[in-house]
């Protein structure tokens, strides 16, 4: 396959003055019209007339009314076209029925609806699908479809027919069609400068009860973002769809977001207190790209980060407002530890803004959104959020109509504060995580911290240069007084120090507070300090960072020595569990130790091969500890986290109920699954019903309840998905993979609907001793299913093959197990291009 180089860019030699298309819906033959006025680019270099479009059947082209006949390949067309401007006429035909793949026009239970990002739009006409070329889109589609929408606002309508036509310039993979028989749940928005906006979330019928959330979260989303970022909604319309099959969360399509269902559906009764958090959160998301990514968009695909990171960052700020702080930025660190670092210190690793791809799909990674969001962060954090607002207004007023690339982005922060950015550029051209250690000093009340930074070589890079770390650190005194509190050091050497004058005592350092910048910090603190620092920070997020620190440490020591648990730290921990006057969300989080992947990460940092048997084996031993040493405590915080209020899943409740969640699981292990019954039999929301099922099967006794809970929710697709995955990742690894398997047999399974794939196969793949089972059953369950899904859907499959990402931290039988399992699935006859790039990197 051929590779593309962000350094090849050349702009398209025509501007597409205006787009006009005309959709004849039919199942698999969709007649689509074109007609588009092109002119000549005077800031392009002289070229071909080259449109993409693949999978297309041309019925007929003209140029300026006169019929020619175009050279196509399997990539597009080209034709020779006039030296000034001309009208391009062409219709073809294609076949939504038969898409599978999720990319273009397909359908999804009957209605016809499109994904354009990245290179999708190609696969409906013929066009320069690059985000680049942007134009005035006027749309007219017929069909019998009761409800029919596109971008912009509304046209004409009649019998068969409506029109839309979309006033802001966009390029073609904001593109968007739904035709079919959907209700609305309406809304309405008064924009700050008085303008009625009309809302609506277009479901399947039966799905009108599950709306109310969405609506409500999309709301707040438009107020925000008038109130922080000045920006207003731009049409007289926004339109959410809810669609079932679907490849990822959602997508920003101008003024008619299409949603994965799982990410917009909600009532309490079918959606736990973490789905209803993330449908906040992608509802945000979604709605900020209308200024982070549509108004102002990407020059080419390598400038993903430019909207992606950006508009990640922007939803946890809305996220932080509106829940709580701390808790937000604990769950982030976590995700992006759990998701990101182990790309940026694997097989995959690759910068922010990567400089060359084969296929653009396998970029929407964690590196580009969550460690492109961190850089925004530590932007942020060094020129202070009145710069930064400066900076905002800046780019918006320069940029608006763009399509930009970093370098526009960083050259508005150097304008708006003076500062050089050249050296924090590398942030987003050097790839993996950089390694701090520090080391400290005390004498005659100055106290010294000097921090060293190296970033390991990764694919393609292998020398490494200083990068900007702003670092926040604060130091407190011997009794936990703070007597420095948070500043940001700003590292830029290789080796840098920093003193701290006129201190009474040696004082204790907490550092990298509110994980300032994403790095490995080694640092090796004693056992007291970090117990000094979990009671006493006043840092919440490093408080919690000790606790992690002391629960890892505690873990390693189980598994490489044999050592029984640290009751040091348990005593430690207990106490904050006690403090009833902290958040129960972050006491939860308190209690929930690093999960099995991050502990074989850490020991393969140290230079161990992990072992997942071990690794279950301690987390089993610890958690039965701590069940029995906290026999007293656990019925105190089941009783202080009971809800008795009517369900809303905000922070304060939902955080009682992960609270509540930790304790039942403890207690389960004393009481065989009595308290679980109990709670499963009285649930009246699914957090509820879902957490006493998940410790009724972990208990041994879930056969019945499991069946009881498929019986009670068959009719509901988005709960079955749960049903699927849960009784997987509660069964012991030695029964998990032959579940799964069963589970791929099951009636309701189907290949077709990434949801149900990822709620099955996903399950195998996060479930560590069960995927890295020692006879290879996990490695090869995932390898056939992924072998079969590639034929039909290569976007889901490549994303999932990353499982396989961490396969060199294992030990020699495991490697070669996965190893076979790789090669067996790049052996495959007409291996997509999407997997064949993925498992070819992580294989070389
Ligand atoms: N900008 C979107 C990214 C995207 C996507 C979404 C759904 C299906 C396929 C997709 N390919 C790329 C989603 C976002 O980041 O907001
Ligand atoms: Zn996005």
């Amino acid at each position: 396959p051929e590779t593309v180089y962000l350094r090849d860019y050349t702009a398209f030699g025509w501007q597409a003055q205006d787009v006009h298309l005309t959709f004849r819906l039919a199942p698999h033959a969709t007649r689509v019209v074109a007609r588009i006025h092109f002119a000549p680019n005077p800031d392009a270099p002289a070229q071909d007339f080259f449109l993409h479009g693949e999978e297309l059947k041309l019925i007929r082209a003209a140029i300026d009314g006169t019929e020619v006949t175009p050279e196509l390949t399997d990539k597009g067309l080209t034709c020779p076209v006039p030296s000034g401007p001309f009208l391009w006429e062409c219709e073809v035909e294609i076949d939504p029925a038969s898409n599978t793949a999720l990319e273009g026009l397909y359908m999804s239970n009957g209605m016809y609806c499109t994904q354009c990002e990245a290179e999708g739009f190609r696969k409906i006409t013929y066009y320069p699908d690059r985000p680049d070329v942007m134009s005035v889109f006027t749309v007219r589609i017929e069909g019998d479809e009761p409800v029919k929408l596109s971008n912009g606002n509304p046209g004409k309508s009649g019998d068969g027919f409506a029109e839309w036509h979309d006033p802001w310039p966009k390029p073609a993979y904001l593109f968007a069609l739904v035709a079919g028989d959907l209700v609305n749940h309406p809304g309405s928005f008064t924009t700050a400068s008085g303008k009625k906006v009309e809302l609506n979330i277009w479901v399947r019928p039966g799905d009108e009860g599950k709306c109310a959330f969405g609506m409500e979260a999309l709301k707040t989303s438009m107020k925000w973002d008038e109130e922080v970022y000045g920006r207003e909604y731009d049409l007289d319309i926004f339109n959410i769809v809810a669609v079932d099959d679907f490849n990822m969360g959602a997508m920003e399509n101008k003024g008619l977001n299409v949603f994965n269902s799982s990410c917009v559906l909600a009532s309490p009764e079918t959606s736990t207190d973490a789905n209803f958090e993330r449908i906040e959160a992608i509802i945000a998301h979604e709605y900020f790209h209308n200024w982070t990514g549509n108004r102002i968009t990407c020059r080419d695909w390598f400038q993903l980060c430019l909207k992606e990171g950006l508009t990640v960052y922007r939803d946890s700020q809305f996220t932080s407002d509106m829940r709580s702080s701390p808790v937000k930025r604990i769950s982030d660190v976590i995700d992006l530890r759990g998701r990101q670092f182990p790309e940026d210190q694997g097989p995959l690793s690759h910068p922010v803004r990567p400089e060359s791809f084969q296929e653009i799909n396998n970029f929407y990674t964690a590196t580009v959104y969550e460690k492109g969001a961190e850089v925004i962060g530590m932007l942020r954090r060094l020129v202070g959020p009145e710069a930064y607002s400066k900076a905002l207004d800046l780019y918006f007023d320069r940029h608006d109509g763009d399509a930009a690339t970093i370098e526009d982005w960083l050259k508005v922060f150097e304008d708006a504060t003076g500062r050089d950015l050249t050296q924090f550029k590398r942030w987003y051209s050097q790839a993996g995580t950089p390694r701090v250690t520090v080391s400290e000093d005390w004498q005659d009340g100055t106290f010294t911290l000097t921090f060293s930074q190296m970033t390991p070589p990764t694919p393609g890079q292998d020398d490494k240069q200083p990068q900007v770390l702003p670092m926040a650190v604060g130091l407190l005194s011997p009794n936990g007084d703070e007597v420095v509190p948070t500043q940001v050091l700003e590292i830029t050497e290789a080796e840098q120090s920093f003193t701290f004058e006129g201190l009474g005592a040696r004082p204790v350092p907490s550092i990298n507070r509110e994980f300032s910048t994403p790095i490995v910090l080694e640092r090796d603190s004693s056992a007291e300090e970090k117990a000094f620092l979990l009671a006493h920070d006043t840092d919440p997020f490093n408080r919690w960072e000790a606790n992690r620190a002391l629960a890892r440490d505690c873990a390693l020591d189980m598994i490489l020595t044999g050592a029984g648990p640290n009751v040091a730290w348990l005593d430690g921990l207990e106490a904050v569990l006690r403090d009833d006057t902290l958040d129960p969300a972050y006491r939860a989080l308190m209690l929930a130790g690093p999960g099995a992947s991050e502990l074989a990460q850490v020991l393969h940092e140290r230079g161990h091969t992990p072992d997942p048997e071990a690794i279950y084996d301690m987390g089993e031993t610890l958690t039965q500890f701590m069940a029995e040493r906290w026999v007293d405590l656990l019925p105190k915080l089941l009783a202080e986290t009971r809800v008795t209020d009517a369900y809303r899943p905000d922070a304060e409740q939902s955080g009682k109920r992960a609270l509540g969640a930790a304790a039942l699981s403890l207690t389960t292990r004393l009481d065989g699954g009595a308290a679980a019954q109990a709670q499963y039999d009285a649930a009246d929301n699914m957090t509820l019903q879902l957490t006493a099922l998940m410790q009724l099967v972990k208990s041994g006794n879930g056969e019945a309840a499991l069946q009881a809970f498929y019986d009670q929710w068959q009719h509901d697709r988005l709960v079955i998905d749960k049903w699927f995955g849960l009784q997987i990742m509660g069964l012991p690894p030695g029964q998990a993979v032959e579940r799964a398997q069963a589970l791929t047999q099951h009636p309701d399974f189907t290949m077709t609907n990434p949801n149900r794939f990822r709620a099955t196969l996903g399950a195998v793949g996060g479930y560590h001793a069960a995927f890295h089972r020692k006879d290879g059953a996990g490695y090869a369950l995932l390898a056939d299913k992924l072998i079969a899904l590639d034929d039909i859907n290569p976007q889901t499959t490549a994303r999932m093959c990353s499982l396989f990402q961490t396969w060199k931290r294992y030990d020699a039988d495991r490697q070669a197990l996965i190893r076979a399992q790789m090669e067996r699935i790049m052996a495959k006859d007409k291996l997509s291009r999407d997997t064949s790039e993925m498992v070819g990197r992580m294989l070389s």
